[in-house]
């Protein structure tokens, strides 16, 4: 009897230990999403980024390096060192791997022109599909087939894509794809589409409803949710734009999160921040179709968003430092709940 109840009692105490030292990607998994974050080459061998990423990720995506004019920086040439070091390194850490992004209308290598004809450009794209897919067959799990498609008033963007083969080259693209790789998820990633009734939000929405009632392969929609601390956002708006798609039978990928602050201001906008990113943990870990949560980035060292909002930043989960901020730890907290 004794016996018992020490044998209850020890397993009482492991099991208290090990849901309270849960690290944040078996948190997020338990809540029914992958945790991940955007990196680059250095990320995954520098010891102190390396402990991060192990700890916090079971998705891991290139900020860069996995973009046509990065990959592909003349008509000969494929980088695939650095994809391949990412692959190697996601296997050994148990992590999906991300594709970001096939089609783009930034970061295009010069050669890719916008005076081809409709097949020529038919031809390259199902070209760079093809190459890369079957080499990455069964390694990457989900590609972001196109990116950013849409004006902000919900026109189709003009990019060089859309100008040589026309509005068709998306479902084009995702057909290839699903031909090349049939098990992988197959992605459109655009920014500014959250909120139910943002223009963009809605043509996003109408062109997947559309696709998928025409049977053309698409699993997922990406929010990159690069957001603004001095903003409010509607709650409300995104689940039922989340709610729309799950209606759908479509997954909604939180794909490139980041919350900024002005940085003469900081501790100012700390709590706004810290709303912001609870309530996209809290829908992320409430709504069954939202299947990962991506930040651009580990850490404040390196974050695009200085560069391109002069004045703000601050808007990740890590200080420069790499020493997790106390919003980070509040997340921890609900998804251990
Ligand atoms: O973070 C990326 C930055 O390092 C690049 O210079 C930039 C090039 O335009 O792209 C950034 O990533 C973008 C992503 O690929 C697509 N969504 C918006 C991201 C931030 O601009």
């Amino acid at each position: 009897m004794k016996n018992q109840i020490h044998f209850f009692i020890a397993l009482f105490f492991t099991v208290l230990l090990c849901s309270c030292g849960k690290s944040f990607k078996y948190a997020a998994k338990d809540n029914g999403f992958y945790s991940g974050m955007a990196v680059t080459v250095g990320d995954i061998f520098n010891p102190e980024t390396i402990k991060i990423l192990q700890n916090d990720c079971s998705i891991i995506v290139y900020e860069n390096s996995m973009k046509w004019a990065n990959l592909r920086p003349n008509k000969n040439f494929w980088n695939w060192n650095d994809i391949d070091s990412l692959v190697e390194f996601a296997e050994k850490n148990n992590m999906r791997v991300k594709w970001h992004t096939l089609f783009w209308h930034q970061q295009n290598s010069p050669f890719v022109s916008s005076s081809w004809t409709r097949e020529q450009a038919i031809q390259m794209m199902n070209e760079h599909i093809e190459t890369i897919m079957s080499r990455y067959k069964g390694k990457i799990a989900e590609y972001d087939v196109v990116n950013e498609m849409f004006n902000e008033d919900g026109s189709m963007r003009q990019n060089i894509w859309y100008k040589t083969i026309g509005a068709d080259y998306i479902e084009l693209a995702l057909k290839k794809a699903h031909q090349v790789d049939p098990d992988a998820k197959l992605l459109l990633n655009e920014f500014n589409n959250e909120e139910k009734g943002h223009p963009k939000a809605d043509a996003m929405y109408n062109l997947v409803k559309n696709l998928k009632e025409r049977g053309i392969p698409i699993d997922g929609v990406g929010m990159q949710l690069h957001l603004d601390a001095r903003i409010s956002y509607s709650e409300d708006a995104i689940r039922q734009n989340i709610q729309r798609y799950e209606d759908l039978g479509i997954a909604v990928s939180f794909s490139e999160v980041d919350v900024r602050i002005p940085i003469e201001n900081s501790k100012a906008y700390e709590s706004a921040q810290e709303n912001i990113y609870l309530m996209l943990y809290k829908i992320a870990s409430e709504m069954p179709n939202v299947t990962s949560f991506i930040t651009w980035g580990i850490s404040d060292k390196h974050s695009w968003v200085p560069y391109t909002f002069p004045g703000t930043g601050n808007a990740l989960l890590y200080d420069e430092d790499f020493k997790p901020k106390p919003v980070y730890n509040e997340i921890l907290k609900e998804l251990k709940k």
